[in-house]
């Protein structure tokens, strides 16, 4: 087992014409129909911007670029930690292949969604990311 390192769960803010995109998750059952920014667990051997990409081809069927990281370190159970990171698409439409459902929001819609409660510690940094531009 991996006794030292912090395991990283990588999540994506994909920003494209003033939205973002949100996935809805189908487990756990105290998850599901909550809405996430797509991403998932770094594997051993892979930086976090590979496996974000990894994760989102495989979640959404799309190429992308990870850019930088936005807003604080979230603590997960299992010493594990949750981060988020700028993401820009390169190739494709985000398809929901693992999740119900994807959406683009705008600020307005962000604010109203239903978020998960992990997501929701960077509900700032994003709403000032999507006013910007
Ligand atoms: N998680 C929270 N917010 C997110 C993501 C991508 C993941 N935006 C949490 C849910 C799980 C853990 O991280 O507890 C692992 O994520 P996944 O492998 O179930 O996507
Ligand atoms: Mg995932």
């Amino acid at each position: 087992m991996d006794t030292n390192a912090v395991r990283e769960v990588a999540a994506a803010a994909i920003i494209a014409g003033g939205r973002l995109l949100l996935a809805q998750r189908v487990a756990p059952p105290e998850l599901a129909g909550m809405w996430e920014l797509p991403g998932g667990k770094i594997e051993p051997g892979e930086t976090p911007a590979q496996g974000l990409r990894r994760e989102l081809r495989e979640e959404l069927g799309v190429d992308t670029a990870v850019g930088d990281r936005i807003g604080v370190d979230v603590p997960l159970p299992k010493g594990m930690v949750l981060r988020a990171y700028l993401v820009s698409l390169r190739d494709g439409t985000p398809t929901a292949l693992e999740h119900s459902a994807v959406r683009w929001v705008d600020a307005a819609e962000l604010a109203a969604v239903d978020l998960v409660p992990n997501d929701r510690a960077w509900l700032a940094e994003l709403t000032a990311v999507l006013r910007a531009g």
